[in-house]
This record gives C-alpha cells, sequence and structure tokens, in this order.
C-alpha cells in the first residue's frame, strides 16, 4: 500500500501539497512544522531533507522536495488524466512551462517584493527594479487568464493550483487590486472545496505580513 507523508510548515508552500493531495482524494499523514520568529523553518526538517524547507513529502520509500515537481509528480502518478492535459497535446508542453513558472521566475521579485516590505530596504534602484520586475509578471499572468477562467484549456490542473500561492502572497500587500483577472483567480481557486478542506486540515495559512 502507498504512504504519503508531507511534512508541513505553517504558512508556507506546502499547502500546496495538501491541496493537491485533497484535489486527487489521497490519503495522506501530515507532520507539523511551526515557523520561527526569524521565519525559518525549524532545523528538524534538515533531518528529512537537507535543504530543510517546506514541502518535504516522503512516498513510499523516497523523499522530494520542490513543490512544483511534487505537485507535477503527484499529478501523473495517482491523477488518472486528472488535472492535466493529454501528453501527446501541445497543451501539455504550456502546462509543464506553467508548472515551473511560479518559483522559477515569479517567486523571486515577489519575494524581493516581500522584503522590501518587511525590513525595509532603502535602496530605490533595488526597489524600482523589483516593482517593474513585479507589474512585468503579474500583467504577464494577468494576460494569461484573459476570458478564462484556468491557465489550461480552461479546464482547472496542476499549474493553477500551483499559481495561486505566489498569487496569494502579492494579494496579501494589496498587490492584485489593479489585476482583476487575478484578484477574481485567487477567489475562484479558494472557493474549491479541496483547497477548504486542505486549509482545515493544515492549521494556519496566512500569507499577511508584519514589519
Ligand atoms: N522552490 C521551493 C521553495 C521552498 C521554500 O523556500 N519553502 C519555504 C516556505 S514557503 C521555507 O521552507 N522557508 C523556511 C526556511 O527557509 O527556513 C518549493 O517550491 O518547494
Amino acid at each position: 500500500m502507498m504512504t504519503i507523508k508531507v511534512h508541513h510548515l505553517n504558512n508556507s508552500k506546502s499547502q500546496r501539497i495538501l491541496w493537491a493531495l485533497e484535489e486527487l482524494g489521497l490519503d495522506y499523514e501530515i507532520v507539523f512544522y511551526k515557523r520561527q520568529p526569524s521565519f525559518a523553518a525549524p532545523d528538524d526538517i534538515k533531518n528529512i531533507h537537507p535543504l530543510g524547507k517546506a514541502p518535504v513529502v516522503e512516498i513510499d520509500d523516497f523523499v522530494m522536495a520542490e513543490s512544483g515537481a511534487v505537485v507535477q509528480y503527484l499529478i501523473e502518478r495517482y491523477g488518472e488524466g486528472k488535472f492535466m492535459p493529454d501528453r501527446s497535446s501541445s497543451s501539455y508542453a504550456k502546462y509543464i512551462e506553467l508548472m515551473h513558472y511560479p518559483e522559477g521566475s515569479l517567486s523571486p521579485p515577489l519575494l524581493d517584493q516581500l522584503f522590501i516590505r518587511m525590513l525595509p530596504v532603502e535602496d530605490e534602484t533595488f526597489k524600482g527594479f523589483t516593482q517593474q520586475r513585479v507589474m512585468n509578471h503579474l500583467s504577464y499572468v494577468d494576460g494569461l487568464l484573459e476570458g478564462q477562467d484556468y491557465l489550461i484549456d480552461n479546464e482547472f490542473s496542476g499549474a493553477d493550483l500551483q499559481l495561486t500561492f505566489n498569487l496569494q502572497g502579492a494579494n496579501a500587500g494589496g498587490g492584485l487590486r489593479h489585476y482583476k483577472n487575478l484578484e477574481a483567480f485567487v477567489q475562484r481557486m479558494e472557493a474549491r472545496q479541496a483547497y477548504q478542506r486542505s486549509i482545515d486540515k493544515g492549521g494556519e495559512f496566512s500569507l499577511g505580513f508584519k514589519k
């Protein structure tokens, strides 16, 4: 029998994995970790994966990190064709691109923006550069969702799931108010029953920040 154990940190990208597992209707165990006052994960998670980041997932006898890879793997292995386009379609190429875009390209400028607000950072050149990068990315994604509810073939997929966390982070700072497609997208994702079950099971999930 297959076993899945999710090492889950509060207010973190491991929420994606709980949500994916709920969409897939799979049984799983959660091991809870709490962020330290510095926001870092507790050191115990390094006993499972040397990077010590969340998510880390144990599937049967192996360990996986990187939320995009984990979501993709879970859907391919257990989805029975749901939540992804057919592998022989051109939509599949776009699906893979957009599955890995949130962590590869969208997350870094959003994190820079978060640090600018939290610390704060005084350097005007860096602040301007960051704002320009954030706007470039959010306009791009807003455009992808123009006239459709989901990223790929207008059907819910792992790419939508993977994108949501980053947009929730941007939204927490009020940063989506000029991007109506993105605001509506986040609301649509958060209304999914599987998403809500993942929040009930995962506990604290708030991407607001305190100075
Ligand atoms: N690209 C990785 C990012 C993993 C990551 O940085 N996770 C954060 C939580 S969102 C973390 O563990 N932070 C705590 C720390 O760095 O100590 C993924 O998508 O899984």
